[in-house]
């Protein structure tokens, strides 16, 4: 089979499900209707220290690299802990929280991640994904062996969980492709906060060889892996330059 995208192979149309009665074996949201409400923790920033501030946040995010050369120096686990903290602040459909960060650092595991990912992503270059695909790429310099997954000290793993079971039931999750994405913004940008560094990979036609060899349940569906840590003394980054306001902004 030939992919043009590879959410062909994983997509669920779970906005539907919405749609459907209850079943039997479904629980209900638990915050469905008992949620107190309290007033909102806020602090207003004036704005000329608003604009400092947007200005200042959007020149470090501009700073941020995707990169695929990583050193083996560790980092402190605290680091970690924070920026999955931070991506854990996402929000999401009706608060159901559809995501699982599963950390990686131990080598022998590391090892096995690259062999799956390399064995599926030669067939990727080679035949499944068809020279226009291969073209596109080749100004990256991405090939199928991919040494950062046994450089880079920690590989995160973001999983989306379609459903989650609770006391036996089912318990329905809301927009979870959408919810999870956003974590895994909210993640990149704490990670670069940190001053680590990432690559923002899909690992095409892997997710249920990864689901298994990191023992997560069926629910839990594979959405993006990050290798994370820090730069290699000679890691080079393709020189392109970001679309410039005018093309990404519409204002009416
Ligand atoms: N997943 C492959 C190829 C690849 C595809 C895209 I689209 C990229 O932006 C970068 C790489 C790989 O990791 O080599």
């Amino acid at each position: 089979t030939k992919y043009t995208d590879h959410q062909t192979a994983q997509t669920s149309g779970e906005e539907e499900e919405t749609e459907t009665p209850q079943t039997d074996n479904e629980n209900r949201w638990h915050l469905g209707e008992d949620c107190e409400h309290i007033p909102l923790v806020y602090k207003k920033v004036p704005p000329h220290e608003a604009v400092a501030r947007s200005k200042e946040f959007y020149e470090y995010m501009n700073a941020r690299r995707t990169v695929r050369h990583f050193s083996n120096e560790e980092i402190p686990p605290e680091i970690i802990a924070n920026v999955i903290k931070t991506a854990g602040t996402s929000p999401s459909g009706a608060h159901t929280e559809p995501w699982k960060f599963v950390v990686v650092k131990s080598s022998e595991l590391k090892q096995k991640v690259r062999e799956i990912i390399e064995a599926e992503e030669e067939i990727n270059y080679r035949k499944r994904m068809g020279k226009v695909w291969v073209d596109d790429l080749k100004f990256l310099r991405t090939f199928w062996v991919k040494e950062y997954l046994t450089d880079a000290p920690c590989l995160i793993f973001v999983f989306k969980q379609s459903y989650s079971i609770r006391d036996g039931r089912k318990q329905r999750h809301y927009y979870c492709d959408e919810s999870v994405h956003i974590a895994t913004g909210l993640l990149l940008a704490a990670i670069h906060y940190a001053g680590l560094v990432a690559l923002t990979s899909t690992p095409l036609n892997c997710g249920p060889a990864l689901r298994k060899l990191l023992d997560r349940p069926k629910e839990e569906k594979l959405a993006v892996l990050l290798p994370v840590g820090y730069p290699a003394k000679d890691c080079t980054v393709p020189d392109i330059a970001r679309k410039p306001l005018q093309d990404i902004l519409v204002e009416l």
